[in-house]
């Protein structure tokens, strides 16, 4: 009997457990799940609309929208549709493009398709014959692609179709992920917050790991067009014959998912090995005594190597470059040449196929000039007008190095006969790894509307790199990754979020991040219109949250030296100050930050005017800005009314605060929420707490050593 009994709990655990497993959301359908939609009214609307999918025309991109579309509407209706290839019912979706589809060509579409180009799309409620449809068209089969994922984007986040009329097509033209994976499967510098690489080097071009498909079939549903699989430190192992074999394999699964494929090159790459030195970095696969870009055999070297890509590759892309930049080999120390010389020697090797360069402008050199913020401008703005036209200039969004908060880059606005790539960072290096909860588009979109002023007002980050404010003939926008091979493929549940935004920022930089995170939120977490709004309230202030335990009113670069995660605002182990937390925060007994005004620096003079004299007046200067730019006295009041010293106590404070009211707002909204994905949310923000605590409590006894004054209750 106490047998009996044992095995019947042993049986129901059993049923429970795999029940669990199966009904448990492991975060690796991201926001592409398509689940049931509960909402009837929903349903009364969509079901009648949607009775089968019709779709004209063959190719591989096709294929990919009949599989998609079927998937994505099956799941969300609960239903099983047929898809044909010519109307044979009354409601129908149909789906096409003007040179394949004859139900398309008839709907006088043509005229707005014009102004599409290859990858805008319309959805649009019209009538075929006596019976209302809807139709998604596009000039060709990768806009129809792009449409078929949002129109599942609409479904998901509950719109409705009645009269519906949209047309959409990218702001920016180059839109890429650049990742910083290594041919040995980790991250550049320790960088791998989501586990190792998702490219397994070794099994290509043999195995293809199924996981390709998927990442790619993720890009495409927010509009991501270019991969660079390898870091910008970049390996010259992976320009030989047999690698070159392994990336044409990856380009051929995500070419019907229209991204293209782009290397990182190490500028020593034409040296030989005998010749290299100091591993990697310094190259050298090639035959050659040296890479300097005005040497005929090296520019020979080059042309060559682009051939043989292009063979394999038909569509590649082209070359990312970090030259001349910690450590990593390049025109300058080497050879005494420009940037330009080395951009426009590689791009004269892929001009002839269409591809281009993005020549990074992440530049800093201590003996040069000890305001490393000013280095790039220094380096680059000389040379505007010198580079061809194949070529971008690559340049991070702030001066420094994806910071929680910098200004904008000077660059930006300062370069106008240069087409200026914006490189962005997903991956939070310096914002909490994959550990913290930090929701990146309120970032991304203080930036993108930051006015340069460069052609007086409006001449906005956006505007520069969409090439309206200097009509750019190519724009471009990068984003470093932060997948890896986790099951989740960010580490965290909320980084799918930032790759999400990301993406839908490249091809529309005037969403708003909070429409974003509404629509993020729906398609992977929950429809529940509480819950909905409980956890976008959460996101929407979590960056300035980690700017406050971090790095406020303008602090910044005070995180441990190598990891990038915990504070140090000390200085290291070696007591070497230039480069370490104590060069920037420059705290003394008078105060706190680093003068970059024309008493100190004179960073600010690269701005355009107004902003120059904004950023360069203590007393109209962004407090968000001020200790970037100002050394301020312990005393001197703030807005709020309060002095600098209690203000940076108080947002230390409150920062945490804050991480402590996301915990609270997330066990509100258990109940709405995957039992899996809601416990490894919990642990993260646990884990959050206890460290933006550490990131308090270690930078305001520190900077109490300096202003020798109490730290204010706030309670
Ligand atoms: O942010 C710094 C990182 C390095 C990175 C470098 C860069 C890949 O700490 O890990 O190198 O920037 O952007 O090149």
């Amino acid at each position: 009997m106490k047998h009996l009994l044992k095995n019947i709990l042993l049986a129901s655990y059993l049923v429970v457990s795999i029940c669990k497993i199966v009904s448990a959301d492991d975060g690796y359908g991201l926001w592409m799940s398509c689940k049931k939609l509960d909402d009837t009214t929903e349903l009364k609307e969509y079901q009648p609309i949607f009775s089968s999918i019709v779709i004209e025309g063959q190719s591989e991109t096709l294929g990919i929208v009949r599989e998609e579309i079927k998937k994505g509407l099956d799941g969300l209706l609960g239903t099983n549709l047929p898809v044909n290839n010519t109307l044979t019912t009354g409601n129908a979706l149909v789906i096409g493009t003007l040179k394949q589809s004859q139900l398309i060509q008839k709907l006088d579409l043509s005229s707005k398709l014009a102004s599409l180009g290859r990858e805008g799309f319309l959805i649009k409620s019209t009538k075929i014959g006596d019976n209302p449809s809807v139709v998604i068209a596009a000039n060709d089969d990768i806009g129809l692609l792009y449409g078929t994922f949002h129109l599942l984007r609409i479904m998901q986040t509950g719109q409705s179709f009645k009269d519906i009329d949209i047309s959409s097509k990218p702001k920016i033209q180059y839109r890429l992920l650049d990742h910083w994976d290594k041919l040995d499967g980790t991250i550049s510098d320790q960088r791998g917050y989501a586990g190792k690489s998702l490219w397994k080097w070794d099994e290509l071009p043999v195995t293809v790991d199924p996981r390709y498909k998927d990442y790619a079939r993720a890009n495409a549903s927010i509009g991501i067009n270019g991969v660079v699989p390898n870091s910008v430190n970049a390996d010259p192992t992976l320009l030989k014959p047999e690698y070159l074999k392994k990336v044409a394999k990856l380009a051929d699964v995500f070419r019907p998912y229209g991204i293209r494929v782009f290397l990182s090159v190490n500028f020593s790459s034409p040296i030989s090995a005998k010749f290299s030195h100091d591993g990697n970095r310094k190259g050298g696969i090639g035959n050659l005594n040296t890479s300097d870009p005005c040497d005929p055999e090296v520019r020979q070297w080059w042309k060559d190597k682009a051939k043989e890509i292009y063979q394999l590759i038909p569509d590649f892309g082209g070359f990312l470059v970090k030259a001349s930049s910690e450590g990593m080999p390049g025109p300058q120390q080497e050879y005494n040449r420009t940037h330009a010389d080395g951009a426009n020697m590689l791009a004269e090797a892929l001009a002839p196929y269409g591809g281009i360069v993005m020549w990074r402008s992440f530049v800093y050199n201590a003996d040069v000039d000890p305001d490393r913020s000013k280095r790039a401008y220094l380096e680059f703005v000389p040379f505007d007008g010198k580079f061809s036209p194949n070529i971008f200039i690559q340049t991070k969004n702030g001066p420094i190095d994806f910071q929680p908060r910098e200004p904008l880059n000077s660059l930006f606005g300062a370069m106008p006969k240069t087409p200026l790539m914006l490189e962005l960072q997903i991956m939070q290096e310096y914002l909490g790894h994959s550990k913290h909860l930090v929701y990146l588009a309120p970032m991304w979109k203080e930036y993108l509307e930051s006015d340069t002023h460069a052609k007086g007002q409006g001449s906005t980050l956006a505007s520069v790199i969409d090439g309206s404010t200097h009509n750019y003939k190519m724009t471009g926008i990068a984003g470093v990754t932060n997948t890896g091979d986790d099951r989740n493929w960010c580490g965290h549940l909320f980084g799918q979020a930032n790759w999400y935004a990301f993406g839908r920022l490249a091809w529309d930089h005037s969403l708003a991040a909070e429409q974003i995170a509404d629509e993020w939120i729906k398609e992977t977490l929950t429809r529940d219109a509480n819950a909905v709004s409980t956890i976008k309230s959460m996101m929407m202030g979590s960056r300035e949250a980690c700017v406050n335990y971090m790095t406020p009113l303008g602090l910044h670069h005070i995180m441990q030296e190598g990891f990038h995660y915990g504070p140090q605002p000390s200085l290291d182990k070696s007591g070497r100050v230039d480069w370490t937390s104590v060069y920037y925060h420059r705290a003394d007994a008078n105060g706190l930050g680093f003068d970059r005004s024309s008493t100190g620096s004179n960073a600010t003079s690269q701005y355009f005017s107004p902003v120059r004299e904004m950023f360069d007046d203590v007393n109209k200067c962004p407090e968000k800005y001020l200790l970037w730019f100002h050394h301020v006295p312990w005393d001197r009041k703030l807005q709020s009314g309060r002095t600098l010293w209690d203000e940076l106590c108080y947002r230390y404070y409150t920062g945490v605060d804050y991480v402590k009211e996301m915990e609270l707002k997330w066990a509100a909204v258990e109940k709405d929420i995957d039992p899996e994905i809601y416990l490894h949310v919990k642990e993260k923000l646990a884990t959050q707490e206890k460290d933006a605590a550490i990131w308090r409590d270690t930078c305001v006894s520190y900077f109490q050593k300096f202003s020798n004054r109490p730290v204010p209750a706030y309670k």
